[in-house]
């Protein structure tokens, strides 16, 4: 069976963004892969965390992932802290990657290009992230497009490493979903919605009031021309509203730009809103029933002996091929 491999850091509450770019795609490949799904707070301290924020975010996502439908026979789910082998062998990948490909980073270029202060981890962290792939072999990373190129960069160390000392890494590959690759701000619409955003009615996280996250739908920022149709490039507001409403509702964007295409903006919205209250309530119900059971702790500590043993594996093969041994 292949695998499948995806994390969420907790670097802020999980948004819808989240929910359709990545959990969905992992709920709807957990039959058919052997599914791996992991907290990766590593990567949420390339930023400052409150450490007491931090701790109970990582409780709350493992419970959200579970609460989306994450089956915990189907995947192995696991705290990335609680398994050292993920920084062992980042290191090893460091020493292997060039500077100028980690400079190239996407992300790490739009960070720096504020003029911020960022940390040497921001900088390294898609290493990490390949090192968080590479050690489990995985055959498939379902992300947002956001994430490709880290993608992409895993692929060439792997390629690099596996020329140099001898097959030793799978070379995994991207899984972009055909909708909802990219779930955008609602009051920026030309802007990825992210859990660290400061708008709060540009995003709508999964622990949100379902009222209050209707009312920020009834609010999102569109266009003047009054009409519904799916044109990212031209109606971005609206052409997300579609988006949401398709991945929500499972139904192709076609579909839904033909059913809609006789609404007002008002009556879009009110529908859209709808369905995204009625998913809110649902995955907080299970949320609640998930987070006063002792699951969560149950589910990461399998997590931490599987992935443990298999990783360790891994690293002593890679530590032999590069000569770190007596
Ligand atoms: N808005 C989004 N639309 C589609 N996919 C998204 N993803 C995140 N936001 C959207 C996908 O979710 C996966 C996990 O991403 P992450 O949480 O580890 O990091 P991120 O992409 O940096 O997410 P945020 O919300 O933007 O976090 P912050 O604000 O902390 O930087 C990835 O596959 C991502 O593509």
């Amino acid at each position: 069976m292949k695998k499948t491999l995806t994390g969420l850091k907790p670097s802020g509450e999980l948004t819808l963004g989240s929910l359709i770019g990545a959990i969905k795609q992992m709920r709807d490949y957990q039959d058919n892969y052997n599914s791996y799904l992991f907290v990766p707070d590593l990567h949420a301290i390339t930023v400052p965390q409150d450490p007491e924020e931090l701790k109970a975010r990582i409780r709350k996502n493992v419970g959200l992932y579970l609460a989306c439908g994450i089956d915990p026979h189907k995947n192995t789910i696991y705290l990335q802290s609680e398994n050292l082998y993920h920084a062992n062998l980042s290191w090893v990948l460091e020493c292997t990657t060039y500077m100028g490909e980690a400079s190239r980073m996407t992300q790490y270029k739009d960070k720096t290009s504020k003029g911020e202060n960022v940390s040497v981890g921001l900088f390294t962290y898609p290493i990490l992230m390949a090192a968080d792939i590479l050690l489990y072999d995985a055959d498939y990373v379902p992300v947002g497009i956001d994430q490709k190129q880290h993608v992409e960069l895993a692929r060439d160390i792997a390629i690099r490493f596996n020329k140099r000392f001898g097959a030793t890494f799978n070379i995994p590959e991207p899984l972009i979903p055909p909708t909802g690759a990219k779930i955008m701000d609602l009051q920026e619409p030309t802007k990825k919605m992210s859990k660290s955003s400061e708008n709060y009615k540009g995003t709508i996280l999964l622990l949100d009031d379902p009222i209050q996250a209707k009312k920020k739908i009834m609010s999102a920022v569109t266009d003047s021309e009054n009409l519904v149709k799916y044109d990212p490039i031209n109606k971005p507001g609206i052409s997300n509203l579609l988006t949401i409403y398709a991945c929500l509702t499972d139904t192709k964007i076609e579909d839904v730009e033909t059913k809609f295409q006789d609404y007002n903006y008002g009556s879009l919205k009110k529908e859209v809103a709808l369905v995204v209250a009625n998913t809110l309530t649902s995955i907080q119900q299970k949320y609640q029933e998930i987070i006063s059971s002792n699951i969560i702790d149950e589910v990461l500590d399998a997590g931490r002996i599987k992935t443990t043993q298999e990783a360790a594996t891994k690293l002593k093969e890679v530590y032999h091929k590069v000569g770190l041994e007596r």
